[in-house]
């Protein structure tokens, strides 16, 4: 049944939201801004009343590329007193190395050595105000680290120094002693043709090897996952069985094209809910299995058809339809009809190891299981109507 009191944001939800996100003016590259600009500590105000629990930021959300220290520290105190007064919590701090003209060709794989040692600089920069802010989240999303041509890069190269960069941050904040940690955000393309780290897949493998990576991590945003055609919820599992789902960035995208930032929910809804089942109910054959703990942190964009009515609205949207999502996904795990359909299924079965404890592979290989593979290939796994189980909790 729905109703108010459903839908209504909690503390507890952890919801967050990028200034960036709201702080959208409609620009785009076919057409001007549709809305005014408001201060950012405005938009934390605003999000603070419709129930967010916390914030996030790139440098230049705070204050402008050129800004004297002066003006970067009355802004940054002028924003922390507004999010400490409406009791936002600041989770997370990133950096914008992707809109000034100088990293038309990345910040810290650009050709340019000048370059990579002025995005770095600003990189470190950023760590220290997100330490200053308490963030305990340091995102890393290389949206310029990229090429449009094949000729154009060393990739060889450009993959040293995205590790050189990435490990210099790291070994940065180990030395400072803080609580935070990288989660790094993969995307395939735009605006870049082709963006290193295009998947989840990749910015693992990045990872594996840094010599911080430790403190490395992964913020999978869903439209991200889903441009390159992938599974969202298949990259949240191996980035928690990895032990390196550090944040998420959830909104809506349908299908291969552009990158939408729709409302979490508005783009493809069954795999939203599923997305929603793993976050709130874990996996569902292991309950032992890892977790995600962090923030329900929404990187959206409110549409250029909107003012700053509409920006409200979608901003409240992204936490109600995920709280509905949240209530169906509880339901589905709770109805009996789930757990046996489940349990048909298999994927209990799935958490046992192959191989016996102790089990030799001599005796393994010698070992007659009584198996018979005509008989094997008749069972019945019920993953429909599993799956229809699931689509009548979500539109019943
Ligand atoms: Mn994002």
């Amino acid at each position: 049944m729905r109703s108010e009191q459903s839908t209504t944001p909690r503390p507890e939800d952890r919801f967050s939201f990028g200034l960036w996100t709201v702080g959208w003016t409609g620009v785009d590259p076919f057409g001007l801004a549709t809305r005014p600009a408001l201060d950012p500590w405005e938009y934390a105000g605003r999000l603070a009343q419709l129930g967010a629990w916390g914030i996030t930021f790139h440098d230049n959300d705070v204050f402008p590329f050129d800004a004297d220290e002066a003006t970067k520290r009355a802004r940054l105190a002028r924003l922390k007193a507004a999010a400490d007064a409406a009791g936002l919590v600041v989770e997370m701090v990133t950096t914008n190395t992707f809109s000034h003209p100088v990293f038309k060709d990345g910040g810290l794989t650009s050709n340019d050595r000048s370059v990579r040692r002025f995005g770095l600089r600003k990189v470190l920069g950023a760590v220290d105000i997100a330490i200053e802010m308490g963030a305990t989240t340091f995102v890393m999303w290389g949206g310029r680290e990229g090429a449009e041509y094949d000729g154009s890069k060393d990739l060889h190269s450009a993959f040293e120094r995205y590790k050189e960069g990435v490990d210099t941050v790291a070994a940065y904040i180990k030395s400072t002693g803080a609580d935070l940690r990288i989660a790094l955000e993969p995307k395939p393309n735009e605006p870049r043709g082709d963006i290193f780290l295009p998947t989840v897949g990749h910015a693992l493998a990045l990872i594996a090897e840094l010599d911080h990576g430790d403190i490395v991590g992964l913020n999978p945003e869903v439209g991200h996952e889903q441009m390159a055609n992938l599974n969202y919820t298949h990259q949240l599992a191996q980035a928690l069985w990895s032990g390196k789902l550090f944040h998420i960035d959830l909104n809506g995208q349908r299908g291969t094209k552009y990158d939408q930032d729709l409302v979490f929910g508005h783009g493809d809804l069954l795999s939203a809910f599923f997305t929603v089942d793993l976050l709130e109910n874990g996996f569902a054959g292991n309950p032992d299995a890892p977790r995600y703990t962090g923030p329900r942190h929404f990187d959206y964009k409110p549409s250029r058809t909107e003012h700053l009515a509409g920006v409200w609205a979608s901003a409240e949207a992204n936490m109600a339809t995920y709280r509905l999502l949240a209530q169906k996904a509880r339901a589905f795990r709770a109805d009996p009809r789930v757990t046996e359909a489940i349990s048909y299924a298999g994927l209990f079965t799935l958490a046992e190891p192959t191989l016996g404890a102790g089990e030799t592979l001599e005796s393994f290989r010698a070992a007659d299981d009584g198996f018979d593979p005509e008989v094997a290939g008749q069972r019945d796994f019920g993953f429909v109507r599993l799956n229809q189980l699931a689509i009548e909790h979500l539109i019943g």
